[in-house]
This record gives structure tokens, C-alpha cells and sequence, in this order.
């Protein structure tokens, strides 16, 4: 055999199909067989401070739909009464937006001028 027809034979095994692999020839791979995955995006739940809305009922209100214990909610309740704003919690947009919602909602049965809102991270 000649030596350009082995180095011809031998490139032909080495050729790369048209996924980049470099097996050789006559071979087919799944590149991917699971969705790739992505990390959701994240939006902050806030409240805002107001010059009516009584103290308990904002501290009831992050009890009720934001799983904070007593000690929390009111820690959180005198940070806003202060500062005028503060994080409620951190959540994906779907889950931020009910809770948007649901707090909107009671504030409003209740006669409250309480805002709630949410910023992306
Ligand atoms: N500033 C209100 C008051 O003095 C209390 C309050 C706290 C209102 C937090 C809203 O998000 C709020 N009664």
C-alpha cells in the first residue's frame, strides 16, 4: 500500500461529522437530550410606609402573606414605619405578583391606604 492512500484512509477516519465529533464516521450523538435549564429571574415584594394605616394590621399583613413570625413582622413593620419602604420578601415574578395582589386586596377590604409593590433584583 501506498503511503499517501494510508494517510487518505487514515484522514477519513479522523474527520469530524457535523456535530464536531471527532469518533469517526458513521456515528450520530444526541447533543442534548434534556431543555436547558435557567435560573428564574427574582423580584423583591415591598411595602411602603403611609400615615394611616395602623401598625398592627401591616404586622398581620406580613404574618398572613409572608410566613413571617410575630418577631419578624413587626421588625419589619418599624424598618418601613422608618425608613418608608422595606422587603417583604424575594420571590419569582408569578409568586411576587399574587402577592402583590393578595396584599392590594385586604389593604383595600380594610379600608387601608397600605402600598404594596415589586422591583426586579
Ligand atoms: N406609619 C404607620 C403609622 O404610624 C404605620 C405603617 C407602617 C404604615 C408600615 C404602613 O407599610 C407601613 N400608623
Amino acid at each position: 500500500m501506498t503511503g499517501s492512500l494510508v494517510a487518505a484512509q487514515h484522514a477519513a477516519r479522523m474527520q469530524k461529522d457535523q456535530n464536531g465529533n471527532g469518533a469517526g464516521r458513521g456515528t450520530a450523538v444526541i447533543t442534548r437530550t434534556q431543555t436547558k435549564t435557567k435560573r428564574p429571574s427574582l423580584y423583591r415584594v415591598l411595602i411602603l410606609n403611609d400615615d394611616y394605616t395602623p401598625m398592627e394590621f401591616v404586622v398581620h399583613v406580613l404574618e398572613r402573606f409572608f410566613q413571617k413570625d410575630r418577631e419578624a413582622a413587626t421588625r419589619i413593620m418599624l424598618h418601613v414605619h422608618n425608613h418608608g419602604v422595606g422587603e417583604c420578601g424575594v420571590y419569582t415574578f408569578e409568586v411576587a405578583e399574587t402577592k402583590v395582589s393578595q396584599v392590594m386586596d385586604f389593604a383595600r377590604q380594610n379600608q387601608h391606604p397600605l402600598q404594596c409593590v415589586m422591583e426586579k433584583k
